[in-house]
């Protein structure tokens, strides 16, 4: 076995470089930019302003490619898409921008000359944590694709000064700790200020007549932010395209003057003053949970406000009828959390443009689409009346009018008299019940509404918007999820990309399906034995970060086993503490019983205010104090928490995976991500068939993964029998009894038997009157336990193994956001792509 443990740039990320890219003069640009910042040499500067210095170094470069690609998009001026959403979790920027412009080997070439290893280099660079999990980092893939493919493109959102927070682990607790990523300041992002927009919350709307008779709509006696934004460049891979994230800072309007104000202006100008503060402050840290947060509301129409004026401003620019404004803008809605768009640009082109309701909502119905991304009823964003209309007076007079009109429509479809149209205005409207439903406004005034994953959609349509589905049929279709190559295969396993290459060239990079050519190689001992052995380098690369970060020992040889998301009670990272907990008992009673090593890896965040998600990772760290420190084990079991999991650190563990833990219960989870880049890092899925992973399945075949567990089918049955009773799991299965008394008995708490009590009653709940094991947990853990042994017993035929995850590695093409783009592109937006002449 090789063991070697720092993983080279591959040959596929250093073959092929920009023709541009002048070594040289990249080198005397870092040297001129440490000087210039920082008065030093490059022996003096510290590793965080070298990292600075070789950004500005590459940002220059970048700069030419965006003036042309922008240049070229004024003159062809073609349709855009403006990607409209709260979350952005982009990582970090300098590797990806290197491997897009295709310098990555150059540049590492140039910085080892100058004495210097770019991996410490990218390792300065804080992650731009703009998200919590899927739905922020799919943005992000969808950026680098849209780039890719040559389709002009913006993203919009906020500019949060803290970002998702660090997590600390102390004393086997999360600990949340501030994440200021901008700190040192962020070398790649641009200051506009002369584009610079005014939002207003608050006041009354006045009605005037002017002299046509027309109404006039007025904003008065109300508290305004300046927006102010900040560009970022998005690089298409080796084709000189550079799209623009643009992220919005807010600031106080002006400074109030002193000499001219009453005790009231006083307190007013120092509320207004407050409001710019707060608004961007810091990114909401739930995922798949909905807080009705007034400051959370503030920040929506804050971003959405900015660049839905930007986008009209914009198109106003070089044309002159708004009318045609959805032929040149198509705006996606990254769940409902943008959804105040569809009424800001039905008051900007009436209040504004002096459109007629009618003419502005066929724009707007022509521009606007939605994607849903959860079923959880608990994610789902509706709005009390009183705060809504209180913050956004104007707006809510248009959704009142879109309430309206749509009742109206339910009423002629279903006749306004009949049982069944009250029971369709009350499962429909998008105000019911002293509330604003976000998601209703989305799917009525848009021309799309998509799921994200094949599953997912058709619980979407059969179920949970089944009304919906049977009003406006024609608005509903499915994009299933993807995942940008680039970023994780390319740039986070360099060593696997470079084999991929050396097999069947460097397609891939931008057409993933071909890497399906791999196929012919699942039966070859000899790439088999060349699979393992990359695989075996990433384990030791992984094993050395847990050394690093954990101070715990574990074996590469073991079987590593991962589970990294969020942490939230659907995900059922407590199924899979549960089994380490059996096997610890298995391991115990019988310890001359054949075990397979293996390392169950963990890495989540808890949302702040979730307890039971915040207890599981304490459970997770103390079964992990335990098992790790238990002579009789001998190391055979090994738990590990990889403490603030995150898109940089994710990138070393897909590739180190050799198990996909995809456990979720089955109907709960829309798609998942996190799936698709282990299946391209050749690991073998885990899992439920639920979301993606049913896809992932159909394209890998059943034989190269484990399922288990009940079907979404047979959940929502369940469901809608108001559930099933885990007791009798509890007193007909000894070992999964044991289980759950270890969690009360204190085998895991010595200090505190009691610590883990809600786990144990979130399960059994002796109480009667509240639900149990609401995520069948119990039911499925048989199946689950079953599962594992399966893989146990994969894992010990090593060619079969390797094969099978050759295969997974050979058939996730359709699991690249390159895919996914072109069916948003070719089904919903209709872009034309743009190439750029001497590319
Ligand atoms: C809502 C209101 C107030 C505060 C926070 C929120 C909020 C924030 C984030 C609600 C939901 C989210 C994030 C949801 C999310 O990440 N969903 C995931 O989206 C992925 C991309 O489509 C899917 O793969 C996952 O299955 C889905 O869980």
């Amino acid at each position: 076995m090789l063991i070697s443990t720092t993983p080279k740039a591959s040959s596929a990320q250093a073959k092929q470089t920009l023709a541009t890219f002048d070594k040289e003069l990249f080198k005397r640009s870092v040297l001129y930019n440490v000087k210039t910042l920082y008065r030093k040499t490059l022996e003096e500067a510290s590793e965080q302003q070298i990292f600075q210095a070789v950004s500005y170094a590459i940002k220059d470069v970048i700069i030419d490619h965006w003036l042309e690609t922008q240049k070229e998009y004024e003159k062809k001026d073609p349709k855009t898409v403006y990607y409209l959403s709260m979350e952005f979790l982009m990582g970090r920027a300098l590797g990806n921008n290197l491997i897009n412009l295709q310098a990555y080997g150059e540049v590492k070439k140039a910085l080892n000359e100058l004495g210097i290893d770019i991996n410490m280099v990218e390792d300065q660079e804080p992650d731009a944590a703009l998200g919590n999990g899927g739905l922020g980092r799919l943005a992000a893939c969808f950026l680098d694709s849209l780039a890719t493919l040559g389709y002009p493109a913006y993203g919009c959102g906020i500019r949060y000064r803290y970002g998702m927070f660090k997590q600390e682990i102390r004393d086997g607790y999360q600990v949340e700790v501030p994440d200021v990523w901008l700190a040192d300041g962020n070398p790649f992002e641009l200051r506009r200020p002369e584009y610079t927009k005014e939002v207003k919350f608050g006041g009354y709307v006045n009605v005037y007549i002017d002299e046509n008779g027309r109404s006039n709509f007025v904003q008065e006696g109300y508290q305004s932010v300046q927006a102010i934004p900040y560009d970022m460049p998005i690089v298409g891979y080796g084709n000189g395209i550079v799209n623009t994230l643009r992220i919005w800072d807010a600031q106080p309007v002006e400074c109030f003057q002193l000499d001219s104000f009453d005790k009231g202006d006083y307190q007013r100008a120092v509320e207004q003053e407050n409001l710019a503060k707060n608004i961007v402050e810091v990114l909401y840290p739930n995922d798949n949970h909905y807080a009705g947060k007034e400051l959370r509301l503030k920040q929506q129409y804050f971003f959405i406000s900015a660049s839905v004026q930007e986008a009209v401003e914009k198109y106003m620019r070089t044309h002159t009828d708004i009318r045609k404004f959805h032929e040149k803008v198509t705006f996606q809605l990254n769940d409902t959390h943008p959804t105040v768009a569809i009424a800001e640009l039905m008051r900007i082109l009436m209040d504004v443009h002096h459109l007629s309701w009618d003419e502005a909502w066929d724009v707007t119905t022509k521009t606007c689409a939605y994607t849903n991304h959860t079923i959880m009823a608990e994610a789902l964003e509706k709005w009390p009346i009183e705060l809504f209309s209180r913050l956004l007076p104007r707006i809510y007079q248009i959704v009142e009018e879109i309430n309206r009109r749509f009742v109206a429509r339910i009423e002629q479809k279903y006749g306004s008299n009949h049982q069944e149209c009250q029971e369709k205005i009350r499962k429909m409207a998008i105000i019911y019940d002293g509330q604003v439903k976000m998601a209703h406004l989305a799917i009525v005034s848009g021309y799309s509404v998509n799921g994200v994953a094949r599953l997912h959609t058709e619980i979407l349509k059969k179920q949970e918007l089944k009304d919906f589905y049977e009003m406006m049929p024609e608005k509903f279709n499915n994009k299933t999820n993807g995942i940008t190559q680039r970023r994780f295969l390319l740039h986070g396993n360099p060593l696997l990309a470079e084999w991929v290459t050396e097999h069947i060239g460097s397609d891939w990079i931008t057409d993933l399906p071909k890497i399906n050519k791999l196929k012919i190689y699942a039966d070859d001992e000899k790439a088999q034995q060349e699979f393992m052995n990359i695989k075996y380098r990433n384990k030791v690369r992984l094993a050395q970060y847990i050394k690093e970060h954990n101070g715990i020992d574990v074996d590469p040889r073991s079987i590593f086993d991962v589970q990294v998301k969020r942490l939230h009670e659907y995900k059922r990272q407590l199924l899979n503490i549960l089994h380490v907990m059996y096997l610890y008992n298995e391991l115990k009673e019988h310890p001359e019983r054949d075990f397979y090593p293996r390392t169950f890896i963990f890495g989540a965040k808890a949302a702040a205010g979730y307890r039971n998600a915040k207890l599981t990772i304490k459970l997770i760290n103390s079964v992990a104090d335990v098992v790790n420190n238990d002579p009789a084990i001998g190391g055979k079991l090994k738990v590990v928490f990889i403490e603030n999991y995150r898109v940089s650190n994710a990138e070393i563990i897909f590739a180190a995976a050799d198990v996909s833990e995809q456990i979720s219960t089955a109907s709960k989870e829309a798609s998942g991500t996190g799936n698709m880049k282990f299946m391209l890092n050749g690991a073998l899925t885990l899992g439920t068939m639920d979301g993606a992973n049913v896809e992932i399945v159909e394209e890998v075949g059943e034989e190269n993964a484990f399922i288990f567990g009940l079907s979404s089918d047979e959940v929502i049955q369940y469901e809608n029998f108001g559930g099933y009773n885990p007791m009798e799991i509890f007193n007909n299965d000894p070992d999964v009894r044991k289980v759950l008394m270890q969690l009360i008995n204190g085998t895991f708490a010595p200090d505190d038997s009691e610590r883990f009590r809600t786990l144990y009653n979130s399960l059994l709940n002796t109480q009667s009157t509240a639900k149990a094991d609401t995520y069948f947990i119990l039911k499925d853990f048989k199946a689950y336990a079953e599962a594992q042994r399966k893989v146990e017993e994969a894992y010990k035929n090593e060619s079969g193994w390797a094969r099978s995850a050759i295969l997974n590695v050979a058939c996730s093409g359709k699991f690249t956001s390159d895919r996914t783009i072109q069916q948003y592109v070719d089904e919903i937006w209709h872009l034309d792509k743009v190439i750029l002449e001497n590319k």
